[in-house]
């Protein structure tokens, strides 16, 4: 097998693929218009119709969807395929009340599966390979779409789903597997196992990981290659847009391939809705070209980015996005400073008596946010003498300081006292939310 799943796209000539995206968008856009009249409305309110829309130089003319869209005409207002051609749905977590169900036909799940496929196959993976897929099943987009992506390229594919840590390191040893598919932090998790356990990378077969479903740091990749003994590759999706796969990293490690031949990116300023350059940092917008049952024109991500189209060393010609740094509402306002949780773990990374293993908890004091960010310290340091460890929180202290530019108090705690997560880490306890 070679180094693309589909050299042909994955390498289009770019005037060809527009011309593609172009051709696609147009049949799209009259397919929304005639069998969702959610966004039908929308376009009329917006005074277009199919007849504006003539290739992708055209696509800004679009009203955007949101996820408020999405709950507003929840279960069924955006579904453009009758039932009976639909096979599958699959649903966020909705952790935050804010539940949203996609749903699928035959070639939907195929062309999902497809895109899967590629990024197994840009990590190095090919049908000698045995694929332990460790993100959830179920409701969850990881699971199946790494599962079906995995059977596609013909992997031995294990459906572990995640959890049970030390069965999954036993099954890895047993069964030989070369490829892991979790979150980035509960791959963490695994490596901090398979140290507990006694053994080293050299215990095991693996040696690529396929990532994502949460924001990671290149620290945190440094961290992941090294206690696996792997190449760590990142993985990009969202269950709207039908899951992973939407965009996925090659060898280069340098931005993630957007599969633009069944998704077109647009980065947006949040704030105007304004399409802003390549380039430049904003929210990340798609649209799916080829999806039948659930497919969005102009969803608004919430996530934020950057697009390049420089030119990538693997060959493949599809535009990259860089890691997104968070979503627009994960972001916290502390003290009027936008704050991310991937600036805390790079900081955190960086110290070496310090762990990733971290969590941030915000409230509200006499009308003044309060801000502290508890730290594990490794075992080593935990035996320290208190001098050292008082070091090690004034340097934290400083150096959050300076990349946040605003004081958080530094609290560390003991090794292992911040709950591990088996599949999206909860980074974040906003105690004002609560007081609202
Ligand atoms: O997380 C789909 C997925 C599964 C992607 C497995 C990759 C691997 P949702 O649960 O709908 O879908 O969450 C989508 O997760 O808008 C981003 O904010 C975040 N996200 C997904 N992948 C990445 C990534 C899946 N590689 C939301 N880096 C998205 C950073 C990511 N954030």
């Amino acid at each position: 097998m070679g180094k693309y799943w589909n050299e042909q796209i994955e390498c289009m000539d770019r005037d060809q693929m527009k011309a593609l995206q172009s051709e696609r968008l147009v049949k799209q856009v009259q397919h929304v218009w005639d069998n969702v009249p959610y966004y039908r409305k929308k376009m009329e309110e917006k005074g277009v119709t199919p007849q504006d829309i003539n290739g992708i130089e055209d696509l800004y003319k679009l009203p955007f969807l949101s996820k408020a869209d999405l709950r507003d005409a929840y279960p069924y207002g955006l579904l453009a395929k009758p039932l009976s051609e639909c096979v599958r749905i699959h649903s966020t977590s909705g952790t935050t009340g804010k539940r949203v169900v996609a749903f699928y036909t035959q070639n939907d799940v195929d062309m999902w599966e497809d895109c899967v496929a590629r990024a197994i196959t840009a990590a190095g993976g090919t049908n000698d390979d045995v694929c332990q897929v460790a993100y959830g099943y179920g409701l969850f987009t990881g699971g199946a779409g790494l599962h079906g992506g995995s059977h596609k390229v013909g992997c031995l594919t294990l459906p572990m789903s995640s959890g049970n840590t030390e069965r999954q390191i036993q099954f890895m040893q047993d069964l030989g597997a070369t490829i892991l598919c979790c979150t980035p932090s509960y791959a963490a998790y695994i490596g901090e196992t398979v140290k507990k356990m006694g053994l080293t990378p050299d215990d095991l077969k693996l040696k690529a990981g396929i990532f994502g479903a949460e924001p990671w740091t290149e620290e945190m990749r440094q961290q992941i290659q090294r206690s696996l003994g792997i190449k760590a590759y990142d993985i990009y999706g969202l269950t709207e847009s039908s899951g992973p796969g939407v965009a996925f990293e090659c060898e280069c490690q340098h931005g993630m391939h957007i599969n633009e031949d069944n998704f077109i990116a647009e980065i947006i300023n949040p704030e105007t809705g304004e399409v802003l350059p390549d380039g430049e940092k904003g929210e990340l917008v798609f649209t799916s070209i080829t999806k039948e049952a659930f497919p969005l024109l102009r969803y608004r991500t919430r996530d934020i980015c950057v697009l390049t189209r420089e030119k990538c060393s693997c060959g493949r010609t599809l535009v990259r996005m860089a890691k997104p740094m968070g979503r627009s509402d994960d972001m916290l306002i502390i003290r009027g400073v936008n704050v991310f949780p991937s600036q805390i773990e790079t900081v955190l990374l960086k110290m070496s008596n310090a762990t990733p293993n971290y969590q941030i908890v915000v409230g509200r004091e006499n009308n003044t946010d309060t801000f502290e960010i508890r730290v594990e310290i490794t075992d080593e340091m935990f035996n320290d003498t208190i001098r050292s460890i008082e070091e090690l929180e004034r340097k934290i202290s400083q150096d959050m300081l300076s990349v946040l530019g605003i004081k958080a108090k530094i609290r560390l705690v003991e090794p292992n006292s911040i709950p591990r997560s088996e599949g999206k880490a909860v980074r974040v306890i906003d105690n004002r939310k609560l007081l609202d």
